[in-house]
């Protein structure tokens, strides 16, 4: 197991639904302090992908910096936390949510993607067949968890194992570019967690890209109180602006 967290339900916003079920409260990281004091974060981030493209070793190099070829297959969910000093003023924890054997059953239950403001989908250079099943995890994903404006929860993709040779369009980058664009993918980047190419860097734009989203939503709340509403128009949808993410 990694580092279990437990202290988790403090700043990862949720949306609640009031007797009134047209008005919605949204909670924030960071409602009740003001600009001067520190922020402080705490992010749920999905890494999902076909079983065998690095998840677990991703994560690993990237919260515990280490590698190994030998992993125990855990049977579960993993969590694993890794606290980033963004700034002078914002510390970001990033809870990271590892699988952990569930994806040989394919989609995964709603309870798992809840209150997730990213992701990371994985595949492996070397194997087109989990490049193919990309687009699958991304509609799973984009089914179960969206921002409470309704659009999607920042989303990278992973081209992992980079320091083996690639099949398919990951060695065309024009092409790749172009897939992420039609699929809704934020960004994507070659890594190996093998090598440590990448890995810091993926997770620094999946974060900018979150913070992005945190901005546009706090611009929407009433800056003197610690939630606001989001109110239905008369299709039903909130009335809030997307967020571009
Ligand atoms: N060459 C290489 N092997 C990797 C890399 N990442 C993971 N692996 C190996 O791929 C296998 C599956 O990795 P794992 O992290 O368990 O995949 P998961 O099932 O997606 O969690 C293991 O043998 C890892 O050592 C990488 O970047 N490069
Ligand atoms: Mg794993």
């Amino acid at each position: 197991m990694y580092v279990c967290v437990t202290r988790r339900r403090r700043s990862v916003r949720s949306v609640n639904q009031k007797g009134d079920k047209h008005s919605y409260t949204l909670y924030l990281s960071n409602a009740n302090q003001n600009s001067s004091k520190p922020k402080d974060h705490l992010y749920k981030i999905l890494v999902i992908g076909d079983l065998g493209t690095g998840k677990t070793s991703i994560i690993k190099r990237y919260v515990h910096r280490f590698f190994t070829q030998h992993y125990r297959a855990t049977i579960g969910v993993d969590f694993a936390l890794k606290v980033l000093n963004w700034d002078d003023n914002t510390l970001i924890r990033l809870q990271l949510w590892d699988i952990a054997g569930q994806e040989r059953y394919g989609n995964m239950t709603r309870v798992y993607y809840k209150e997730a403001v990213g992701a990371f989908i994985v595949f492996d250079v070397t194997r087109r067949t989990t490049f193919e099943s990309v687009v699958n995890w991304k509609s799973d994903l984009d089914s179960k968890v969206q921002l409470p404006d309704g659009s999607p929860i920042p989303c990278v993709l992973l081209a992992n194992k980079c320091d083996q040779p690639a099949e398919g369009i990951v060695s065309n980058p024009s092409k790749m570019d172009e897939y992420c664009q039609e699929n809704g993918f934020a960004a994507w980047f070659k890594t190996s967690a093998r090598d440590n190419i990448n890995i810091d860097e993926a997770a620094r734009g999946l974060v900018e890209k979150i913070l992005e989203c945190d901005s546009l939503i706090n611009n929407e709340r009433d800056k003197e109180t610690d939630h606001f509403s989001l109110t239905k128009d008369s299709n039903g949808q909130p009335e809030s602006r997307k967020c571009s993410c």
